[in-house]
């Protein structure tokens, strides 16, 4: 029995010195002091031994117990000072090691050539208005004397939400809620998303931006139209751009007009951005139609003004040399990060 104890203890703190890890430890000391454990196992026997034998094995088996607790005990500390250091050795942070590069944004295109835009008009007096994007069949179409047979107000052309609602297509609705308002005189710009039923191209798209300005007071001839457009043209694209008024007819203005100005890419002299005329058209525009102002209670003897619109799309293209609105709408980082 003695040689029994002593075979157990030799072989169990030889385990211990072996073991590299915490659960490999509590193996041993389970197989050794667990309820099925071979130490476990001799002290239960111990009822079976003489009187003379009992008290001295049992003084044997409890030292051994002891040892190999200890042991273990020790073997325990050691291991989790040693898994400790070697979590600090591997975890360790570099303070000094460069941090990871935020990416900064930055501003659309359009929203770039929208603000340089509202600056101009800002400068030359102008406020900015907006209104709803959801219309009534009134304030788009109706109050703009557009006929009932007009090719926009087709179901084919425009987004219907019932026969007397649409989204607008156009941003002109707000400066009809403007001039209801009658606080003459009016010198304003109105931006905004517009909706037209188009198949998606490079040059279409069925949601686009407007830009539309209104001036009105006493004496406002076709002279201060052509006066603020070419003022406008000349500081979007440079002094050296020349700029022409062609006439044009819109059922809101009479008479109307759209503006050219020499081609931003060749200077004028022909290429495939102009079609080789040497010209781009950039907006449309026109003295208000008395009927659209009496409509909206503006006294058309005493007062008149004039109108335009043009979309953001085009000039940012214009502007960039893009030859496919799709782009603006794709946010793709590698198209965007150009501006
Ligand atoms: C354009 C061209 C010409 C225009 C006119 C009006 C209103 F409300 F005053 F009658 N709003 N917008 C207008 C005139 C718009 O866009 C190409």
């Amino acid at each position: 029995m003695q040689e029994k104890l002593k075979k157990i203890s030799d072989d169990v703190l030889l385990q211990i010195e072996k073991v590299t890890d915490l659960k490999a430890l509590e193996q041993v000391r389970v197989a050794i002091l667990g309820k099925k454990g071979e130490l476990t196992a001799v002290l239960r026997g111990m009822k079976d031994l003489s009187s003379e034998e009992r008290p001295l094995i049992g003084k044997l088996a409890n030292e051994v117990r002891e040892t190999i607790e200890n042991r273990l005990d020790e073997a325990k500390k050691t291991l989790s000072g040693k898994m400790r250091e070697h979590q600090l050795q591997n975890e360790t942070i570099d303070v000094t090691m460069p941090a990871k590069k935020i990416e900064l944004g930055h501003r659309h295109p359009m929203s770039i050539v929208l603000d340089d835009l509202k600056d101009i008009f800002i400068g030359m007096g102008y406020s900015i208005a907006e209104g709803p994007e959801i219309e009534s069949n009134y304030y788009n179409f109706e109050a703009l004397n557009l006929p009932e047979n007009h090719a926009a107000r087709d179901e084919q052309d425009t987004f219907y939400i019932n026969s007397e609602m649409m989204l607008r297509t156009a941003t002109s609705p707000v400066q009809v809620r403007v001039m209801e308002k009658h606080t003459l005189p009016i010198r304003m710009i109105m931006p905004g998303r517009v909706y037209r039923s188009d198949e998606v191209d490079a040059t279409h798209s069925p949601v686009f931006n407007q830009i539309e300005g209104l001036v009105i007071d006493e004496n406002i001839t076709m002279a201060d139209l052509k006066g603020a457009l070419a003022e406008f043209a000349k500081t979007l694209y440079g002094d050296a751009v020349e700029v022409k008024f062609r006439p044009h007819y819109f059922p809101f203005t009479e008479p109307s007009a759209e503006v050219d100005v020499t081609c931003v890419m060749c200077g004028g002299k022909g290429c495939k951005i102009c079609k080789g005329s040497g010209w781009i058209e950039i907006l449309g525009c026109g003295m208000v139609h008395p009927k659209v102002l009496e409509m909206s209670g503006i006294d058309s003897k005493k007062y008149s003004g004039f109108a335009f619109g043009m979309g953001l799309e085009r000039l940012t293209m214009l502007r960039y040399s893009i030859e496919d609105l799709r782009l603006f709408y794709e946010n793709d980082v590698r198209f965007l990060k150009q501006f």
